[in-house]
């Protein structure tokens, strides 16, 4: 019982995965607003994040300063070098991780792993219904954006009765799943417009049209005045055409270079993406790197070749 490990404590954190995605922002604050409904002392911490997802209930309440954690909540988040605030998940006395990454390291206290599931989010929203946790409009719309953006708008991923339940049940009770899923997955601001159509042009194909690669480079970034994330969504483009099987989208960061990997499901990018020390699902993996682009695609196309 979820409940049990938290209720003893007053002064909780909770935090994921660096870079966070929808999955990651939603769980974080659905697991906030739930436990500040229940009168408990507890902030979250979160690592820049795309301006789509502003509209989240309680995502302003991010706090500057973090004191005296008896328990932290790590969500979303496989292993712990991939948290964002390692620092302060290091100063808990106990911790939580609840998670859906097969490759998760069981690095809290109590780990609630389930990696068949699609989204972080999905199993927050079943853990809070086995502890007959109502779940409010406002909570039920950061769990509705993890299913919504780790499912990329309900196209991949593992989703199971299990999720068309839960969108069901959260459509009862107000959650706009249509707004939510244009908002995060289909609406692009002009610029990601524009950084979409440079990386489109510059498509290749490779193995009789099975692999799909594309790239930006730092001055693409440059040029067209990117912001964070407005990369998002380019390597699901890239997927989209027929007979596609692995999408590979590389781009410049100042931590080295972000590679984005998708899959149909017939070749596991996780496996691939934990050669180069990343990690995700079988049909959406990803990592960061120091090496030279055309290098690390070379590699790439040959680690997914051995898999075609
Ligand atoms: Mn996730």
């Amino acid at each position: 019982m979820l409940n049990n490990y938290i209720m003893d404590y007053n002064n909780i954190l909770i935090m994921a995965h660096k870079r966070p995605d929808g999955d990651a922002i939603g769980s974080v604050l659905a697991m906030y607003l739930y436990l500040k409904e229940q009168g408990k002392k507890v902030s979250f911490v979160l690592d820049e994040y795309a301006k789509s997802f502003s509209f989240l209930p309680g995502i302003m309440d991010q706090k500057e300063k973090i004191e005296d954690i008896d328990l932290v909540i790590a969500l979303d988040t496989s292993s712990m070098d991939r948290l964002s605030h390692i620092d302060l998940f290091k100063k808990a006395k106990h911790s939580i991780g609840i998670d859906h990454h097969p490759s998760n390291t069981k690095y809290c206290d109590h780990n609630f792993v389930y990696d068949m599931e699609p989204a972080t989010c999905q199993i927050l929203y079943y853990l809070f219904k086995e502890n007959n946790i109502d779940v409010s409009k406002e909570i039920g719309i950061c769990l509705m954006n993890g299913l919504v953006t780790d499912t990329n708008g309900f196209r991949v991923g593992n989703l199971t009765s299990k999720s068309y339940e839960m969108i069901y049940e959260l459509s009862k009770i107000g959650v706009d799943v249509k707004d939510i899923c244009n908002r995060t997955v289909v609406i692009k601001t002009k610029k990601q417009f524009s950084l979409l159509n440079r990386a489109m042009e510059r498509t290749e194909f490779f193995d009789n049209d099975r692999i799909a690669y594309t790239y930006l480079k730092r001055n693409d970034l440059e040029e067209l005045n990117a912001e964070l994330g407005d990369h998002e969504g380019i390597v699901d483009m890239i997927l989209n055409i027929e007979g596609i099987e692995v999408a590979i989208f590389l781009m410049d960061s100042d931590d080295g270079v972000i590679a984005s990997l998708r899959s149909c499901g017939n070749v596991n990018v996780a496996k691939v993406a934990s050669i180069f020390a990343g990690g995700g699902h079988v049909s959406a993996a990803g990592f960061t790197i120091k090496m030279e682009m055309a290098e690390l695609k070379d590699k790439l196309i040959m680690e997914i070749e051995k898999d075609l």
